[in-house]
């Protein structure tokens, strides 16, 4: 039986102020400082220990897995981060408030944005400054490989390779792989875990925070997962995610 671990970074600065974003770098607020220690803290009861770390190379994700390491007095772990880790890019909408995107463009047209599988935000222009192609950690990366705008399924696809020929083997071989990454690029691989239909998969959440325990049998078939701590704590959390679009913003 394998362990795997999934983390979502705590609470940003923008999901604090509710704004899409993406492949914008972010820091965590106080608040999600606090529900990185406390991932931590319940890993650490739980008595986890894990043999290597991935991440994005967006500091909301690396910044809780430090504090998370930290908390379980395993900072000395093999660490990689990795740009197929990164968030879904939010396309034209990074930046922008949620709740007030919904008033102007109908809560539907948001929803669809946010979790439909295959449908695509709206698109970056090249010349706009938040196109990542301007950034240098993303120097390494061709010019199909650099996103204007994902769908899930556009980050399923660039995640994939990843899982199957880095992540994957590692767990198969039995060792403790915890990742810590962002709301839909954890989406999109518990996807592929649990083998969830595109339709099972819009109503799928990761809240903030709470590390989500897989079982894996040799095929790495999930044998059982849960959140850490309190179920409907979990619960609650996941459902504040779904509802970030319809706040008052
Ligand atoms: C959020 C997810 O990503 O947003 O890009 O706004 O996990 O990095 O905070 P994260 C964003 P939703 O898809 O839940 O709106």
């Amino acid at each position: 039986m394998h362990q795997l671990v999934l983390l979502r970074h705590g609470q940003s600065q923008w999901n604090l102020e509710n704004r899409f974003t993406g492949w914008t770098d972010v820091d965590l607020s106080e608040q999600g400082i606090q529900e990185a220690r406390h991932a931590g803290q319940l890993l650490r009861e739980s008595g986890f220990e894990f043999d290597v770390v991935y991440t994005s190379v967006l500091k909301r994700a690396i910044r809780t897995m430090w504090i998370a390491l930290e908390e379980t007095d395993q900072m000395w772990l093999p660490v990689v981060r990795h740009w197929r880790l990164n968030e879904r890019h939010y396309g034209a909408l990074q930046g922008l408030n949620k709740a007030d995107t919904a008033k102007e463009q109908g809560a539907e047209q948001v929803h669809i944005w946010r979790r439909s599988y295959a449908d695509r935000p709206p698109v970056l222009a090249e010349d706009d400054q938040r196109f990542p192609g301007r950034d240098r950690r993303y120097a390494s990366l061709s010019t199909v490989e650099i996103p204007r705008a994902e769908s899930l399924k556009d980050v399923l696809q660039r995640f994939l390779p990843y899982w199957s020929e880095t992540i994957a083997p590692q767990v198969r071989r039995g060792n403790r792989v915890l990742i810590v990454a962002h709301g839909n690029s954890l989406r999109a691989l518990v996807k592929f875990l649990e083998n969830l239909s595109e339709q099972e998969v819009v109503d799928l959440n990761i809240p903030t925070g709470i590390p989500r325990v897989y079982r894996l049998d040799a095929q790495l078939n999930p044998i059982a997962k849960s959140y850490l701590g309190d179920a409907e704590t979990a619960r609650k959390a996941a459902q504040a995610v779904a509802n970030q679009a319809s706040l008052e913003g």
